[in-house]
């Protein structure tokens, strides 16, 4: 016989708060409002320049970019966030120092609030305190998720890894899509962005119930608290996770958050969102993939992998292990034709500044915690070693080196439910490209595929 469904067992389900989404600041623009002022100037700029250049060769293909996964290609358009190689990640223009000193703080906080961090990715702004409080408010009275997306929830083996329970979830959320109702109803192409920005606030409000209740499902009792209307984002997916009291990792969220929202369109997770979105897959359906994306352990999953990685290093080697000992582990990584997790990226070629935000805020709050002087530790060892191995295009350390230390030292110790964070986070850039693709008409992505043949055909007598 069939387990009656645990979440009739349970003492409270997700939040379900009275109020109903919309305006929560009196006199601003909302989001949404001054979205519709920017769109109509910008595509018009999108139409100058594709009459002005769009004819015009942008760069060399090599043959080995179609072999090498497109490396360097240039191939997509998103004004939200551009990484550098050298110099890292900028959202709108702002790098992470610039962004934690200019978007607006829950008060008494240090960190950004990333509701400010979403605001600046859809419109380039800077919001005013106000409007990111009534973002905090509006997406609070999102937040519940539908009562037969808990029961998929709770009907999980919890040995289904938390990813897969993520992706199952969001998918789920398809079945209250405003834009696939709208699609069914005929919206004119002219609107779709309307439709797509609802959806798109309701997948990140819902997120922090779904990621809560799996946390609770496989590592708790699963008994959720309700979403608090008045606490921000980052504050109530903190309670949600049973550390709403803990007002160092409520910061650690709003920066973790932050900094993992976004990292230019190419990436797998961010360009998975696009792709699937431009067959007008509502953004539950191209969040989901991008989640499937996020992972894989070369992508997000390898937030998971170091602390794996550092463990096991930990079990062979010891705590407090020598340098010696510690460089001997790395090696016998990679000669086991591994990589070393954490390190290393397609795109950046300097320590990733992301890396450089957690080091610093570990700094600040847990300078003696002995998993983060392992990994600083490591930072000092491994470089020399990739570069020595000779093959790495980047020995240096990515987000994903740093992130587990953190979570680990305010007790967030389940490994297996780190890149669920990572998720909920690259929401914020997934949906804000999904609207400006909507808001821009962006078509049908379909790129051209050649086979070996062809390609040997092609070049035939040419050298
Ligand atoms: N350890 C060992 N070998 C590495 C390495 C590492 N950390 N990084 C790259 N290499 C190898 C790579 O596997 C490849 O080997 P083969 O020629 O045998 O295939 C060679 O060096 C050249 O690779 P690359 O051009 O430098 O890197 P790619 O652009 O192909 O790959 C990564 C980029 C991120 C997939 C790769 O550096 C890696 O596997 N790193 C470890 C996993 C990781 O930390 N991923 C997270 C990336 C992160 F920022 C994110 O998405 N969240």
């Amino acid at each position: 016989m069939a387990a009656p469904a645990r979440s009739i067992l349970r003492a409270s389900r997700s939040a379900r708060v009275a109020f109903a989404p919309g305006r929560f600041s009196s006199s601003q623009p909302t989001l949404k409002e001054r979205l519709a002022q920017l769109i109509p100037a910008e595509i018009e700029n999108v139409k100058a320049i594709r009459a002005e250049h769009g004819k015009k060769a942008f760069g060399p293909v090599v043959v080995d970019q179609l072999y090498g996964g497109m490396r360097g290609l240039p191939a997509l358009i998103w004004e939200g966030s551009v990484l550098d190689a050298e110099e890292g990640i900028r959202f709108r223009g702002k790098t992470i120092p610039e962004c934690q000193e200019l978007l607006p703080r829950a008060p008494g906080g240090a960190e950004p609030l990333p509701e400010a961090l979403f605001w600046l990715l859809l419109t380039g702004e800077i919001p005013t305190q106000e409007q990111v409080t009534g973002l905090s408010k509006d997406w609070a009275a999102r937040s519940a998720i539908p009562e037969f997306v808990e029961e998929i929830l709770d009907r999980c083996p919890p040995t289904l890894h938390p990813m897969s329970q993520f992706s199952l979830a969001v998918t789920a959320l398809n079945h209250n899509s405003a834009f696939a109702k709208a699609y069914q109803d005929g919206v004119s192409k002219k609107e779709y962005w309307g439709p797509t920005f609802e959806d798109s606030m309701d997948l990140i409000a819902k997120l922090p119930n779904i990621a809560g209740r799996i946390y609770r499902n496989v590592f708790g009792d699963g008994k959720l608290p309700a979403i608090d209307p008045d606490k921000d984002y980052s504050h109530n997916l903190a309670t949600l996770l049973g550390f709403g009291d803990n007002a160092g990792f409520v910061e650690l969220l709003r920066l973790y958050i932050t900094i993992h929202s976004d990292h230019e369109g190419g990436n797998v997770s961010a360009h998975t969102g696009k792709l699937v979105g431009s067959a007008l897959s509502d953004p539950f359906l191209a969040f989901a993939a991008s989640l499937n994306g996020l992972a894989g352990p070369l992508h997000g999953l390898a937030n998971q992998e170091v602390l794996l990685w550092l463990r096991k290093m930990q079990s062979k080697i010891g705590e407090n292990a020598s340098d010696e000992a510690v460089k001997e582990y790395v090696w016998s990584t990679l000669k086991g034709g591994q990589v070393v997790p954490g390190y290393g990226h397609a795109v950046l070629r300097k320590t990733d500044p992301r890396y450089t935000a957690q080091r610093e805020f570990a700094l600040k709050h847990l300078p003696d915690d002995p998993l983060f002087k392992l990994v600083g530790q490591i930072y000092n060892i491994v470089p020399d070693i990739l570069l020595e191995a000779g093959k790495a295009k980047n020995p240096w350390p990515n987000v994903d080196a740093h992130s587990g230390a953190l979570l680990t030292h305010y007790g967030l110790t389940q490994m297996q439910f780190y890149t669920v964070l990572f998720g909920v986070s690259r929401a914020f850039g997934v949906a804000a490209q999904l609207i400006w693709d909507r808001a821009l008409g962006a078509p049908l992505e379909r790129p051209k595929s050649y086979s070996s043949s062809a390609i040997q055909k092609i070049f035939q007598g040419r050298t």
